[in-house]
C-alpha cells in the first residue's frame, strides 16, 4: 500500500517489458493485461475473446500473498524497479492460471529445459491478474536513446523518409554476414527498405548482452548501402516460443508500420530438448505465421539458411547450392569456442570491426570471471576444498579470489535467515549475486554452501553465466561419512531431534545432475580435490598455466 491506499505492485524485468510494449501500442490491440476470458481463448485458440488474432497470453503475475489484498474492480499502482509509477491497471481478473496447460498450449512442452516453461513454472507468481491499463509515463531507457522508438515514432519516420515498403528484420544475436546477405536479399526482392529491429528487452538466457550485439550493429549498418537501412531496438521480453512466437512478432511488426517481415529457419527456437532434439519443427514458425499472413496485414518473407561457397566466394541459400560444391560454416557453438579460446574468425564470417566489438566485451576464457561453486552435505569437506582451492588461485595470482562459504555467509550476509527452504533459497540467491558481480568483474568467486535445491542452483548458475564461468562442484561424500565425522556435533543432535529439518536427516538434498565435477571427501584428500579442480579449469580455459 501507499499513501493514497492504492495498492502497489513492482514489476518485474519482464513485466516491464510488457508494459512498455502494451503502452506504446506495439502490442495493439492489447490494452492491458489479459483478462481470464482474454487469457482461455489465446491459450486455446490463439484469439482474444472478441476473435482478434493474437498468440501470446501477456499476463500480470503476482504472489499468491500479494493478490490476497486484492479485490476486483479496484485500481492498482504498477510501478519500475525504482518506485516510479508508469501505470495503474483496473483489476478486472484474478485467477489461479493451469500452468502445465499453459506450457504446452504455448511452448507444445513442458520440458524444464525450456526457458519459457521454466520461467513459467519458476519464475513467474502463482496469480495472474487482468485488467485495462491507464498509462502515466513510459519506462525511462538511458541506453542507446538515439535506437529507441514507439510504433508511432516509427511510422512517422517511414512517411517522412518516402518508404511504403518496409521489411523488418527479428534478431537477438549479434549479426554476422549470413545474417547481412539474408536481409540484402529481402530487401533486393521486395524492393523494400529495411529495418533491422533486434530485441533488446530479455532474449534467452546466456544470449550475448545487448550492449555489445548493438555495437555489432552499429558497425555492421555501415556495410549497407546509405539511407536503405534503419535500426531501431525493439524492448520485447522473448519467450522462445517458436511458431506462436513467430505469428506474435509479425503482429508487432505490422505494429510498427512493417510491410513485411522476415522469418528464417527456426525461428524463435530455444534449441534442444532433454531427449536432444529440437523443440520446434524447423519451418513450422513460417508455416503458421503464413496461415495468418492476410489476416495479420503484413507480408512473411520466408527464408532458408544462407551459407557460404567457398569456390565462388558468395553466399546462397541452401536450396542453390550445388552438391559438389564446398559449403563453409560456422555454427554459434564453434562460434563460441573461437571466441572463448581467442582463436580466428575469418572475414567471410563476420566483419572485423564486428569481432573487434565482440572480442572486447568476451575476453577469451582465461581473461575473464568465473565462481567455483561447491555443494554438497554439511560436513562433506565443502570448507576444507574451497579454501585449499583459494590459496591454489592465489598462488597463481592474476585475478582477485573471493570465498563465500556457508558459516561465513549466515554471519555476514544472511543472519536473520533460518533453514527452511524459503530462507535456504534466499541465502543461494544472496551468494550467487554476489558471486555474479565478482565474476562480472573478472574476479573469482568460491562458494561452498549446502545449496540443498536445484531450482535456485540453476537460477544462480543462468545469473553467473551471463558473465563468465559457473563451475559446480558436487561434493558427494556419502551422509554416513558426513554423519561419522560430525565436527560440530549437529548430527548428533539432529538425530536425538534436539536440531530440526537437517539437511540429510529430515531435510532434503537434490543432488546435482550435471555438475562439472563430483568429489568424494572419503576418497581423495582436500589437496587432490583441489588439485582435480583446477585440472577441471584448465580444461575449460578458465586458467593457462
Ligand atoms: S543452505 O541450506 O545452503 O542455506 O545452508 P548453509 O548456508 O550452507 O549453512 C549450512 C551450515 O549451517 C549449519 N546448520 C545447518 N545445516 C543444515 N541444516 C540445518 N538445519 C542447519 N542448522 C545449522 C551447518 O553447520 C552448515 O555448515 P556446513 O559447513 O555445511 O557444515
Amino acid at each position: 500500500m501507499n499513501k493514497n491506499n492504492k495498492p502497489s505492485w513492482d514489476l518485474s524485468p519482464r513485466q516491464l517489458c510488457d508494459i512498455e510494449m502494451l503502452l506504446s501500442g506495439a502490442f495493439a490491440p492489447l490494452k492491458g493485461f489479459l483478462n481470464q476470458a482474454d487469457y482461455d481463448s489465446v491459450l486455446a485458440t490463439l484469439r482474444l475473446a472478441d476473435g482478434n488474432l493474437w498468440p501470446m497470453p501477456i499476463t500480470l503475475d503476482v504472489s499468491a500473498r500479494f493478490a490476497e489484498s486484492l479485490q476486483l474492480g479496484e485500481t492498482l499502482e504498477l510501478r519500475d524497479p525504482e518506485g516510479v509509477l508508469i501505470a495503474t491497471l483496473q483489476l478486472e481478473s484474478i485467477w489461479t492460471p493451469n500452468k502445465d496447460l499453459e506450457a504446452l498450449k504455448v511452448f507444445g512442452s513442458n520440458d524444464p529445459l525450456h526457458p519459457g516453461v521454466y520461467y513459467l513454472h519458476h519464475q513467474a507468481g502463482a496469480i495472474y491478474l487482468g485488467g485495462t491499463l491507464t498509462a502515466v509515463e513510459l519506462p525511462e531507457h538511458y541506453d542507446y536513446r538515439q535506437h529507441r522508438h514507439t510504433p508511432a515514432e516509427l511510422k512517422a519516420l517511414f512517411k517522412k523518409l518516402g518508404w511504403h515498403k518496409v521489411v523488418a528484420f527479428q534478431t537477438r544475436n549479434p549479426m554476422h554476414r549470413a545474417h547481412q546477405e539474408l536481409t540484402f536479399r529481402a530487401a533486393r526482392e521486395l524492393e523494400a527498405n529495411l529495418l533491422i529491429h533486434p530485441v533488446v528487452g530479455m532474449t534467452k538466457p546466456g544470449d550475448i548482452d545487448h550492449f555489445t550485439r548493438v555495437r555489432c550493429y552499429e558497425q555492421l549498418i555501415k556495410h549497407y548501402p546509405e539511407q536503405t537501412t534503419f535500426l531501431s531496438l525493439l524492448h520485447l521480453a522473448m519467450r522462445m516460443a517458436g511458431p506462436r512466437e513467430a505469428v506474435w512478432h509479425a503482429l508487432i511488426r505490422k505494429n510498427y508500420g512493417c510491410t513485411h517481415f522476415i522469418i528464417g529457419r527456426d525461428h524463435a527456437g530455444p534449441g534442444k530438448n532433454s531427449q536432444g532434439q529440437d523443440f520446434y519443427e524447423p519451418y513450422a514458425a513460417q508455416a503458421l505465421a503464413k496461415e495468418f499472413e492476410a489476416e495479420m496485414g503484413i507480408k512473411i518473407v520466408s527464408f532458408e539458411n544462407v551459407v557460404y561457397v567457398q569456390d565462388r566466394a558468395e553466399y546462397l541459400l541452401e536450396s542453390e547450392v550445388a552438391p559438389n560444391e564446398a559449403v563453409l560454416t560456422i555454427s554459434g557453438t564453434e562460434f563460441r569456442r573461437r571466441l572463448r579460446e581467442g582463436l580466428e574468425i575469418p572475414t567471410w564470417f563476420s566483419y572485423p570491426e564486428v569481432i573487434t566489438e565482440l572480442r572486447r566485451s568476451y575476453p577469451p576464457r582465461h581473461q575473464q570471471g568465473f565462481t567455483v561453486f561447491f555443494t554438497g552435505l554439511s560436513g562433506s569437506g565443502k570448507s576444507t576444498v574451497a579454501n585449499a582451492l583459494m590459496v591454489k588461485l592465489m598462488e597463481m595470482g592474476g585475478r582477485p579470489v573471493t570465498l563465500l562459504d556457508g558459516d561465513v555467509v549466515r554471519k555476514n550476509l544472511s543472519s536473520e535467515l533460518s533453514f527452511s527452504k524459503e530462507h535456504r533459497d534466499l541465502n543461494i540467491r544472496r551468494i550467487g549475486y554476489v558471486a555474479s558481480e565478482i565474476t562480472k568483474n573478472g574476479g573469482i568467486a568460491i562458494c561452498a554452501p549446502i545449496a540443498p535445491y536445484s531450482a535456485v542452483r540453476r537460477e544462480v548458475r543462468e545469473l553467473v553465466e551471463n558473465y563468465g564461468g559457473f563451475i559446480e562442484i558436487h561434493v558427494a561424500t556419502p551422509l554416513a561419512e558426513c554423519e561419522r565425522r560430525d565436527r560440530k556435533g549437529l548430527y548428533a543432535k539432529a538425530r536425538s531431534g534436539l536440531l530440526k529439518g537437517f539437511t540429510g536427516i529430515d531435510d532434503p538434498y537434490e543432488a546435482p545432475e550435471r555438475p562439472e565435477l563430483k568429489l568424494d571427501t572419503s576418497e581423495v584428500t582436500p589437496d587432490e580435490c583441489a588439485h582435480k579442480i583446477l585440472l577441471t579449469l584448465e580444461r575449460l580455459g578458465f586458467i593457462k598455466y
